[in-house]
Formats: structure tokens, C-alpha cells, sequence
């Protein structure tokens, strides 16, 4: 499905994200590797409530209620429907809807959610606590169940924080540092990565997952990855995952076998370089879905 989000970011762009990615082949990417792939189309709003708020620097509040209840209630039915979900974005504020949608479905079934969120941000801050009041900076808070978050819908079943590994991190504001000093989030930041190697980083959590049997949904926001190769970002951070270690991390995901849920959050089409970035996810979210090097174009940019 795609989730044309943009109320959550104040950049213009990311509504783009789910044709960029139709456009750069993902379809019929997964059908090659054998997939049964079905497109629902992109999700979309149409009652957009009015929100008053005691913090001033929020923006596209109203917008962004009605994009979680949305695809809350999407990604609930897709996960319902025994679907592998993989959802296209749009900005990253949709994965507040997504996750606490796929949640919903994991209780159902007596099973706990997990979440490895790829991000260089947190994206932990609460409607009192953003300075920048972008509401891409909000999901986790929301779906591990913070108190905060008024006007959104309730989340039916929280993702225990403990059940949350934050990958990639290189850029926490004060406020999110504290809450995480407070959470047993598990966290790790891009030198934990340069030194130990991101194989070794990730492997604990899989471990974790697989011996709780759990369910696990991957939120991939593309500035996880360096810019210098993934320019189509509109919150760019230096020093980022290079291709070889994006790559990995999705082959290790994909051997796995434990991913029942995906997110590609704030692909940013208007900062493209050629459909670059847009090329890049799609082979990611193929490497993710079983591409190996037999199945991988034999030349790329
Ligand atoms: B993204 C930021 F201040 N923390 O709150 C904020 F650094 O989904 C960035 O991870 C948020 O891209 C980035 O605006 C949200 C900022
Ligand atoms: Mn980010
Ligand atoms: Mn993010
Ligand atoms: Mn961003």
C-alpha cells in the first residue's frame, strides 16, 4: 500500500514517495522473486479534523490524526488478511499508524510485536516536547503507548519499549535523549555500528525476537542511509549506513524469516538525483523479500 503522507514533514515531497517507488519497479521486483503481490493502491484521507494544541510549533496536526486512524486501520486489515504488509511512504509520522495497526493484529493472535526502527533520528518526541513540531519526529512515542498524544487515536495495544531496537542513530534531540535514558529501548548509534560491525549489533535483537516468537515490523526511514548516496531525504544526516551495510542488514532480515511488516518512510522524490534513491530502495526492499546476488541487476549506479 501506498501512504502519499506529507503532514508530518514541513519540506514538500514525500507525497511522491509511492509513485517513485511504483515507478522504480517494486512490484514487479517482488513478483519476479515469486511473490504474490497484491497493490492496494495508496491509502488516503478525506476527514481532516481542525486541532487546537498548547504547543504553537506544531504543524499538519489535523492531517496527521487522520493519516494514523487510517492506516491503523489499513495496515490492521492487511496483516489480518495474512499478508506480509509493506507499506510506502510518504513521510515517517504514517508508521505511527502502521505499527500500531500491525500490533493490533499481533495481540490478536497472543503474539508480541517487535520493531527495528532504521533511522538516524529517534523519532521519539511527544506533541509537548518537539521544538521543530514536525510530526515525522513523533512515531515512536506514540506506537510504544508515551502519554501525550491527545488528539490521536488511542493505540489499542502499545509496543512495550523493550520490544524496540532503534539502528543507525546519529541525531537525538535533548528531550528524546532524556526519554530514551528512561526507556529499555535497545539502542544503537552509527559508531556501535563502524566498531562492532552492524551484523553483530543486530544480531542480539533477532535473537530476542525469534526466542519470544515474536512478529517483527521494519521501519526503514531512507536517511538511515548516508546521503551521499541516498540524496532523496528531507532531514539529511552525515555519516550514515553505507550501501553494503543497508544491504546486509536486509539479507540477514530476509534469512530471518521473522519480518511480517515493512515500512519505507521519507523517500523524498523532489530531492532525487535521477531516481536514484528510489532505485536503491526498491533493490533494498527486494534484498529484504529474498534477492540474492543471483537475482540483483548486474549493473547499478
Ligand atoms: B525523521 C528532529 F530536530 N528530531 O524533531 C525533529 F532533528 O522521520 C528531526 O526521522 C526529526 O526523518 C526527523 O524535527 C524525523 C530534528
Ligand atoms: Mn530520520
Ligand atoms: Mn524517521
Ligand atoms: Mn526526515
Amino acid at each position: 500500500m501506498g501512504a502519499p503522507v506529507d503532514s508530518g514533514a514541513r519540506a514538500p515531497g514525500c507525497e511522491m514517495g509511492p509513485a517513485a517507488m511504483r515507478a522504480a519497479g517494486v512490484v514487479a521486483t517482488l513478483a519476479e522473486l515469486g511473490w504474490d503481490v497484491e497493490d492496494l493502491g495508496d491509502v488516503r484521507v478525506d476527514d481532516v479534523p481542525a486541532i487546537a494544541h498548547s504547543n504553537p510549533a506544531l504543524h499538519g496536526l489535523g492531517e496527521t490524526v487522520a493519516w494514523t486512524r487510517a492506516l491503523m486501520d489499513a495496515a490492521y486489515a492487511a496483516a489480518r488478511s495474512g499478508a506480509y504488509v509493506l507499506c510506502l511512504g510518504g513521510d515517517h509520522s504514517l508508521s505511527a499508524g502502521t505499527v500500531a495497526g500491525v500490533a493490533k493484529y499481533a495481540a490478536e493472535l497472543g503474539r508480541p510485536q517487535f520493531v527495528l526502527w532504521l533511522d538516524a533520528h529517534s523519532d521519539i518526541h511527544t506533541l509537548d516536547t518537539t521544538v521543530s513540531g514536525n510530526l515525522h519526529g513523533i512515531p515512536v512515542a506514540y506506537f510504544t503507548g508515551q502519554s501525550g498524544f491527545d488528539p490521536f487515536p488511542d493505540v489499542p495495544h502499545p509496543v512495550p519499549a523493550g520490544n524496540v531496537c532503534l539502528l543507525g542513530m546519529r541525531s537525538v534531540d535533548t528531550a528524546e535523549g532524556e526519554r530514551l535514558k528512561e526507556t529499555a529501548m535497545e539502542f544503537h548509534d552509527m559508531r556501535e555500528i563502524d566498531v562492532r560491525g552492524v551484523l553483530v549489533v543486530l544480531e542480539g535483537f533477532l535473537q530476542r525476537v525469534s526466542a519470544a516468537g515474536g512478529r517483527l515490523h521494519v521501519s526503514l526511514d531512507v536517511d538511515f542511509l548516508d546521503p551521499g548516496i541516498a540524496p532523496a531525504v528531507t532531514t539529511p544526516v552525515a555519516g550514515g549506513a553505507t550501501l553494503r551495510e543497508a544491504q546486509l542488514v536486509m539479507e540477514r532480515l530476509s534469512d530471518s524469516g521473522l519480518v511480517t511488516s515493512v515500512d519505507v518512510a521519507e523517500l523524498n522524490p523532489f530531492l532525487d538525483e535521477r531516481g536514484r534513491t528510489s532505485k536503491m530502495l526498491t533493490d533494498l526492499v527486494a534484498r529484504l523479500f529474498g534477492r540474492t546476488f543471483l537475482e540483483a541487476p548486474t549493473s547499478t549506479t
